[in-house]
């Protein structure tokens, strides 16, 4: 019986009226409720169905293409993907925002609201896991077929909170009000072993061959989540994987009694993907994290290898179909499953089954800092990963003699490129696993792949000179600047044409003509004013300050780390503080520091630096002499919902890592691209930045990253500067004194000695040149009118730091990989009827 379906109803379907009609459709069918009897709760149920299923046409679309047209796909394998609230950016990539405005008012209800109700899935940590999900935007954006493979945490990254100036950490529930943008998959499930042992036997061919019998097997379901892109044809499917039970209830064992043991299965199993380690730039090490790890990898490669297979693709043209990119190490496991698949499974000889998976991967590095190398106890690995262990010998014993042929007699080349470090209890080292088994390898940013080049894989890219390139980050200007910052997207529209959301890199630079123009710049003053205003609205309600947005804001927020260098940060407020305090007179213009970000549960020093911002902040909310010109507010649980209010308030971007040590940096490309003036280091991406702005619009201080290595060859010690900067003396005294906690001398201690004995990331170093600068940031504030230009040429000089640049780069330079030219509507709402 066919279905008879209007011609037009694409269209008919985005008007105000039909989103009403079917937002309520939805409230009442799918939540069973009325408008009165509505909780937020059903509302943005309701609500977020009705967006969905505009999404689901061209979602269906891409995913028929993906699985039956002929071309390759880009697989985007991360354990981490910080996607963020979806409702706003869905409307605003279905151009619907505005008619659903108007749908829902029209019913008495407000958007806003129910945008505010959103559970972010906070699926990641920090850089990597946002970068992951700025490139699937632009993916889809892009019109590139691709797919996102990652893990479906029950709880991602804890949510914080601050009590008495310390971090506290709650378990994230994001699920706990439902999810209602997945496409739960039961019926598309893998199975993923664990543990057992393996068999060597020769095949019905006399060919020798390996059985695994893994001592535990779980179950991995898929829950699909749409990512449109803006205005365009794909929607790409972010395909996450959820560890269950195959044996959910065992009734035999709870028909004994034992009623524990009788779940047990189900809950060993469930908690592969019940939390995201909340640890970012240092290693977990953790059993439950490789199986996290294998777990995902595992089920992303059976679910490839079914649908090549489906196309009626042999296993060896894997690499065809495919374009893997590893995000980093934590997927590097699949390049042994890879091989385990294409040689135990499929019958494939180990040197083809190699060449596919050369062929196949792609590995980009995010990190040089050596604790976040991650390296796993052979122990540990053979015990859960037996025969990817075999594998890993065996690559590396092949890996090796080549070496050897390439340079015979380096045996001290051969033992530090070697897939294992022989030392103390033996480790696979991951990084090596992923250059290796990969045809391509990046850093994420200039200065951090000639690093990459020159220290940690130097042997690597002596061996193949080619092998590593760059490709520097970007952030997606859809969320961070149409969707964070909608006054100032009006402003793009009306001076650069609407245009410049889907061709940021391509026509951001005309916006440099406009800083001459003092109308324009009275324009752009109030639109940050407008941002500051409501930044402030929110910071009151998170932590009961009032702010000036007549004041600097000078903003830090990204996870808390010592080689970001927040405590450098608050050295400089101590002694503008003290400054005040020592010339009440001194005309030093208001300012407000803002921080945020979140410590590793575990990182004792990254914890103790948010209880000494929060204690700077309390002491200096107390002093009445000096609050009206030197603020300081801490504001908790950032996020990326959070960020999308902070980044367009910001007058002033810290980016202040110790140079060589912040591979990228992508918030610095957020805080840019809202007109915020950079003042940093020449450490990541802030390179390319200055590079891009020029040194009259960009603060540059401190020691670069050859000056680093020179002073920690020559044995830095940081006493030197300590004993010949008596304001540095002053400041770190009143820090030791105990005025920040309440009179406890002994609180900060562990902090000031690390930077009086050791000080491994150089702030002292650096206190001096940071002051400075500080000081030309003062002076040029005080020209209103010069600032706004300079902040109007860093917008106009951000282009390349949009992902489309950076996506372009990696299909043009690693995947091979082109857009999709026009999509037939192969799909249909026709096609219900089987
Ligand atoms: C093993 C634990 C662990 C977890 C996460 C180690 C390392 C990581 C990530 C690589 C840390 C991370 O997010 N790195 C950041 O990646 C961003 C995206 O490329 C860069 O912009 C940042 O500079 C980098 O710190």
């Amino acid at each position: 019986m066919a279905i008879t379906i209007p011609r037009n109803m694409a269209e008919e379907k985005t008007s105000a009226e039909v989103l009403g009609h079917d937002f309520c459709h939805h409230l009442y069918y799918s939540q069973g409720k009325i408008g009165r009897t509505a909780s937020l709760y059903d509302i943005h149920m309701a609500a977020s169905r009705t967006v969905r299923d505009r999404i689901l046409h061209r979602w269906m679309n891409t995913v028929h293409h993906l699985v039956s047209d002929d071309f390759r796909v880009v697989a985007y394998l991360s354990a981490e993907f910080l996607i963020g609230p979806q409702m706003s950016n869905n409307l605003l990539c279905l151009g619907l925002t505005e008619a659903a405005r108007q749908g829902l008012s029209n019913n008495g209800f407000d958007l806003d609201a129910v945008i505010s109700q959103e559970i972010e899935p906070g699926l990641g940590n920090g850089g990597l896991g946002r970068l992951a999900a700025c490139y699937l935007d632009s993916l889809a954006s892009l019109d590139i077929p691709a797919i996102g493979y990652g893990i479906h945490y029950e709880f991602g990254l804890f949510s914080q909170a601050i009590a008495d100036g310390w971090q506290v950490e709650q378990a994230d529930r994001w699920l706990r009000m439902g999810s209602p943008w997945e496409l739960l998959r039961p019926d598309m499930a893998y199975e993923v072993g664990f543990g057992g042992h393996t068999t060597a036997y020769t095949d019905g061919q006399g060919r020798y061959s390996v059985r695994w019998e893994p001592a535990q097997v779980i179950r991995g379901m898929a829950c699909d989540l749409p990512i449109p892109g803006y205005q365009s044809q794909l929607t790409i499917p972010l395909r996450l994987w959820r560890a269950e039970a195959v044996e959910a209830f065992d009734l035999a064992t709870y028909n004994t009694g034992d009623y524990m043991g009788a779940v047990l299965g189900k809950i060993k199993s469930e908690n592969v993907t019940k939390v995201l380690y909340p640890v970012d730039e240092m290693e977990a090490g953790k059993r439950l994290r490789l199986m996290q790890q294998f777990f995902f990898v595992s089920c992303s490669l059976q679910d490839m290898l079914r649908i090549h297979l489906l196309k009626g693709k042999t296993p060896e043209a894997f690499n065809e179909t495919y374009a893997v990119q590893l995000n980093d190490t934590h997927p590097a496991v699949a390049v042994a499953e890879l091989m385990r698949l294409l040689v135990d499974t499929h019958g494939l000889a180990w040197e083809q089954a190699w060449e596919t998976t050369r062929k196949a991967f792609a590995f980009t590095n995010h990190t040089l800092l050596p604790e976040a190398m991650e390296r796993w106890p052979v122990g540990m690995f053979g015990k859960l990963l037996p025969r990817h262990l075999e594998i890993i010998y065996e690559i590396n014993r092949r890996f090796l003699d080549e070496v050897r042929a390439m340079r015979t007699g380096d045996e001290d080349l051969v033992s530090r490129l070697s897939l294992i470090d022989e030392s103390g209890e033996r480790y696979v080292r991951m990084a090596h696993l992923a250059c290796v088994g990969s045809h391509a390898i990046n850093g994420v940013a200039s200065l951090h792949t000639e690093l990459l080049k020159s220290t940690v894989l130097k042997d690597f890219h002596a061996l193949w000179p080619d092998k590593i390139l760059n490709v520097t980050n970007g952030v997606t200007p859809r969320r961070w600047v149409a969707l964070s910052n909608p006054r100032l997207a009006a402003l793009l529209d009306e001076s650069l044409g609407t245009e410049w959301i889907r061709e940021w890199e391509a026509t951001s630079s005309r916006l440099a003509a406009y800083a001459g123009d003092a109308g324009f710049r009275a324009r752009w003053r109030e639109i940050k004013q407008a941002n500051k205003f409501s930044l402030a609205k929110v910071a009151k309600e998170r932590t009961g300050m009032d702010i000036d947005p007549a004041s600097l804001f000078d903003i830090q927020v990204k996870r808390i780390h010592e080689y970001k260098r927040q405590h450098l940060n608050v050295l400089h407020i101590v002694s503008r503080y003290l400054k005040l305090k020592n010339e009440p007179h001194a005309d030093v213009p208001p300012r407000t520091f803002i921080f945020a970000g979140k410590a590793a549960p575990s990182y004792f020093m990254a914890k103790l630096i948010i209880r000494l911002i929060t204690g700077v902040s309390v002491a200096l909310e107390k002093d009445k002499a000096t609050r009206d010109r030197l603020k300081v507010a801490f504001l908790p649980n950032f996020n990326v919902g959070l960020g999308q209010i902070i980044y367009p308030a910001a007058n002033l971007s810290e980016q202040i890592s110790l140079a060589g040590k912040e591979a990228s940096g992508t918030g610095n490309m957020k805080f840019m691209m809202n007109g915020a003036l950079t003042i940093g280091t020449l450490d990541g991406a802030n390179v390319e930045i200055l590079d891009a702005v020029g040194e009259q619009d960009f603060f540059l201080f401190g020691l670069d990253a050859h000056e680093v290595a020179k002073a920690k060859a020559a044995g830095y010690s940081p006493r030197g500067c300590f004993d010949n900067d008596p304001i540095l003396r002053e400041a770190l005294g009143l820090i030791s004194s105990g005025f920040f906690s309440d009179g406890d001398g002994s609180l900060f201690q562990p902090l000031v000695d690390s930077l009086l004995h050791r000080d491994e990331y150089m702030l002292l170093a650096d206190f001096g040149s940071y002051c400075a600068c500080q000081e030309r940031v003062d002076a040029a504030w005080r020209d209103q009118d010069a600032w706004s230009a300079s902040s109007i040429r860093n917008v106009a000089g951000s282009g390349r730091f949009s992902s489309d640049r950076a996506i372009r780069e990696y299909c043009r330079n690693i995947w091979d990989v082109e857009p999709m030219a026009s999509l037939g509507d192969e799909v249909s709402f026709r096609d219900c009827a089987a």
